[in-house]
């Protein structure tokens, strides 16, 4: 009986992707594959749908490729993978098909927080479970999800205003006016509202801090020398730009540069940033970002060991956080090595 289920399950799952154009990243959705699609496939597979918010960033890739190294066939998943993107509409749209092919398990990273408790309560209803991957969601009733697997955003911000005090004490300048200009990432993700809230909560004890702008940057490097450049024209002086990305104070540090000023240690601007994959911890290590706040994609594994627990009937906690470090020149010189993504 369980065999005929999970065939039927991947049978539909594989015809539902192919129809409704989404490519499993995880295994590759040939045309071909159509002719015979299960003849060596094992049987009793778990299916996993993963909805992906996007590729905006280096995290995430990073982050996209730790789902896909732990879902395998060889491990006992089929993996059906589907990128929105950016956009919430089609995140839903993956989320009901999730649905309607009657998955084992729903993983999803919302691209921002409000907006998801009709189609949650749809997956409720069909009885599958979901587990929030990175960013949260805001829902009346919380049992629409059973954990998340992520970062705790408030402590990253938190930790990044720490620093900044204490640096600016080392420099002597705690009574100096220090121009702060903050690039966010896309509006309503929890990442950008968490760090938005842990870094102003310090931010506030600091009268001398005077908070420019929180101009949106959508997570991009793009956008993020766009909205540097438009800054640098707006404000004269700019003395710390705290980059809720590194793509975002790649092309900061850019955009810096391009006008004629420097950043960093030695520099004219004090970068912080947050994500620390390992080209800006290169640039840590070069003192041109002064500061990276980690957060940690390697998520897949977590999520793992919280669908094997729900395997095994156990209860789960309703969230789990990843461990994270904050990387100064003082200290990046023994992660930059180890460092994959
Ligand atoms: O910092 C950024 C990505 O939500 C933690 O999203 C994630 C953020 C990450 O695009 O690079």
């Amino acid at each position: 009986m369980r065999c005929r289920r999970a065939f039927c399950k991947r049978a539909s799952a594989l015809l539902l992707s192919v129809l409704l154009g989404i490519t499993g990243c995880g295994m590759e959705l040939q045309p071909e594959s159509l002719e015979d699609p299960y003849a060596h496939k094992e049987e009793g597979l778990t299916v996993v749908g993963v909805s992906q918010v996007g590729s905006e960033s280096v995290w995430r890739t990073a982050n996209t490729a730790s789902i896909q190294r732990v879902f395998t066939q060889e491990n006992g998943y089929f993996l059906i993978f589907d990128n929105a993107r950016q956009k919430q509409e089609n995140q839903i749209k993956a989320l009901r098909s999730f649905i309607s092919q009657q998955v084992d398990y729903i993983v999803f990273s919302p691209i921002e927080e409000e907006g998801w408790d009709t189609v949650l309560q749809e997956a409720k209803d069909a009885g599958i479970p979901v587990i929030l991957m990175d960013r949260n969601v805001k829902v009346a009733d919380e049992s629409l999800y059973t954990t998340r697997v992520g970062s705790d955003f408030t402590r990253e911000g938190a930790d990044a205003g720490q620093w900044l005090a204490d640096y600016l004490q080392e420099q002597g300048r705690q009574q100096e006016t220090i121009n702060i200009a903050i690039l966010a990432g896309t509006e309503g993700a929890t990442s950008t509202i968490g760090r938005s809230e842990g870094f102003l909560s310090v931010a506030q004890e600091h009268e001398n801090w005077n908070i420019l702008e929180q101009a949106d940057a959508e997570f991009t490097t793009a956008k993020g020398r766009e909205e540097m450049e438009r800054m640098l024209n707006t404000y004269g002086d700019i003395d710390v730009v705290v980059s809720q990305n590194d793509d975002m104070a790649f092309g900061a540090v850019e955009a810096i540069s391009e006008a004629g000023l420097t950043t960093g240690t030695e520099g004219d601007v004090i970068v912080i940033s947050f994500d620390a994959v390992r080209k800006a911890l290169e640039m840590v290590e070069k003192g041109i970002i002064n500061v990276d706040i980690e957060c940690n994609p390697e998520q897949g594994g977590l999520v793992e060991r919280v669908i094997q627990k729900l395997e095994r009937g156990e209860a789960v906690e309703k969230a789990y956080y990843v461990q994270e470090k904050v990387f100064t020149p003082e200290n990046v010189g023994d992660y930059i090595d180890s460092r994959s993504y």
